[in-house]
């Protein structure tokens, strides 16, 4: 028997199979398809029924190989979601969260309901395109959606209702809205009453591990295939991605590494005051009823968005090359804040981040190796300032930094990250997201018996790099540059 994760990412979306052996995990890699979102006009969209297209090539292509498929489950990146009429018909594409329509709405709710409460009550941090102000600025701009909308189901509720006829939301991603209670632990229907959004769009929330249908009758006639069950794993991709994070003991810090950077920790109980209010972290839940107290850094996404600028300008160039370009640059010429709004939205990278040297009195990068260097190193820099952080907030010293995801492919920047903390770096597994979706389903299924046996597993399963910090003073000294300059 084998189980079937589909893990939609920025980059691209796969299926992958998963099957279990007595003390190792395996995984095959049974359809990649591409997830690019579709801009009409200005606005950026999901190509939804082109993803549950390639959900149906995924489950045809497990049938074709002869596999039989104990269970399924589904993660995606969080915040999106889909609006369906009283009939279960979907209205519209869902938008993108790179999407500008929510340009300013955080702030324009703030002058209705003060951060502080919004924090209080939710635990999650500010992010502009939070579920919370998507929905905002679909109520402020009157569109015709909300008339009709009957249900709100996030991106993987919404996928899994294709493919079973039911309905549920999804924990972890709930938590992502910015409208869910964790003291409650139930959305938190005053704040959706105060924000005027229907109460009754927000159904009852089902947990990671829980099956939550199966494939419904009329698709088990159009692929012919069983009735397999559906789980419903961690959806939210950093969800499964830190289920994946291969830890020895409940003391550990992460960074889930692709288009955005996630560091943080995982804990029992969210921590919701002033302190992570002022810094802004997030209390995003996770599996086993856990919590992940961790701040978004921007990430590769500045680098891949670069790349396709260079495309654009006639070349495309593999990030292999550009990392041996940044090699060839030098060290420490100039820094950026990754999180600097202005590199939030799709655009011109390189000349974003020639804007910003400038505006902090700074020599703007010109060589693509210069640009990629800059990057790279801001990020690491990044990475060390969200440590201490993490370290201050769950008042906790951490021997090291998991990593995992596809950006520690990157090896560049994994050093570069173990030398800017000055501790080790494990980085592995690179389809964190994936195991994490496949481990839950396991445990579920009671093959695992928790998470921790899990992580186990996971450990003697998939390749895990150690890098050690190298050139302590100099990156030492370049960081307090880099808090100069950026002004954190
Ligand atoms: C990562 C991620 C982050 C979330 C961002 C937008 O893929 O899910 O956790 O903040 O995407 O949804």
């Amino acid at each position: 028997m084998s189980i079937l994760a589909f893990d939609l990412g920025a980059s691209s979306g796969r299926a992958m199979l998963g099957r279990l052996t007595d003390t190792k995990m395996e995984v095959e890699e049974l359809h990649r398809f591409g997830n690019d979102p579709v801009q009409v006009g200005d606005r950026l969209h999901w190509d939804i029924l082109r993803l549950y297209y390639e959900i149906k090539q995924g489950l045809l292509k497990a049938k074709h190989q002869g596999e039989t498929l104990q269970s399924i489950g589904i993660d995606s990146w969080a915040v999106d979601f889909g609006l369906l009429n009283s009939q279960g018909e979907l209205l519209g594409n869902p938008y993108h969260y790179r999407d500008s329509h929510t340009k300013g709405k955080m702030e324009e709710v703030f002058a209705d309901i003060p951060a502080a409460e919004i924090f209080a009550r939710t635990g999650i941090q500010f992010l502009p395109f939070n579920t919370i102000y998507q929905l905002y600025a679909l109520q402020h701009a009157k569109s015709p959606l909300l008339r009709e909308a009957d249900r709100f189901l996030m991106i993987p509720d919404l996928l899994r209702y294709f493919l079973t006829g039911e309905m549920h939301h999804e924990f972890s991603n709930a938590t992502t809205t910015q409208l869910y209670n964790p003291k409650q632990q139930d959305w938190d229907r005053e704040l959706i009453q105060k924000l005027r959004f229907p109460v009754s769009w927000f159904g009852s929330i089902v947990y990671p591990g829980t099956q939550v249908g199966q494939i419904r009758a009329s698709l088990r006639d159009e692929l012919a295939i069983p009735a397999i069950p559906v789980m419903a794993v961690a959806e939210h991709d950093t969800g499964s991605a830190v289920a994946a994070v291969p830890a020895m003991n409940k003391s550990f810090a992460y960074l889930s590494c692709g288009t955005w950077s996630l560091m943080g920790t995982e804990l029992d109980e969210p921590v919701i005051n002033e302190h992570a209010l002022r810094l802004n972290f997030t209390n995003e839940g996770g599996i086993h009823g856990s919590y992940r107290l961790l701040k978004n850094i921007m990430g590769l996404w500045i680098l891949q968005e670069s790349r396709r600028a260079w495309e654009r300008n006639g070349r495309r160039y593999e990030f292999a090359e550009l990392v041996h370009m940044a090699i060839q640059a030098p060290a420490f010429t100039a820094f950026i804040d990754p999180d600097d709004p202005m590199f939030l939205h799709p655009g011109d990278m390189p000349a974003q981040i020639r804007a910003y040297c400038l505006q902090t009195g700074q020599q703007a990068p010109e060589s693509l190796g210069a640009t990629v260097r800059c990057i790279l190193e801001s990020l690491a820099m990044k990475y060390r300032y969200t440590f201490h952080l993490t370290e201050q907030l769950a008042q906790k010293s951490f021997e090291g930094l998991h990593m995992v995801g596809g950006g520690i492919h990157n090896k560049l920047l994994c050093q570069w990250t173990s030398n800017a903390i000055g501790k080790p770096v494990w980085a592995g597994p690179a389809e964190g997201s994936a195991i994490g979706n496949l481990a839950v389903q396991w445990i579920a299924s009671g093959e695992l018996s928790d998470i921790w046996e899990a992580r186990n597993v996971i450990r003697d399963s998939f390749q895990v790099d150690t890098y050690e910090p190298r050139h302590a003073d100099e990156w030492d000294q370049a960081y307090e540059h880099f808090l100069q300059i950026t002004r954190l």
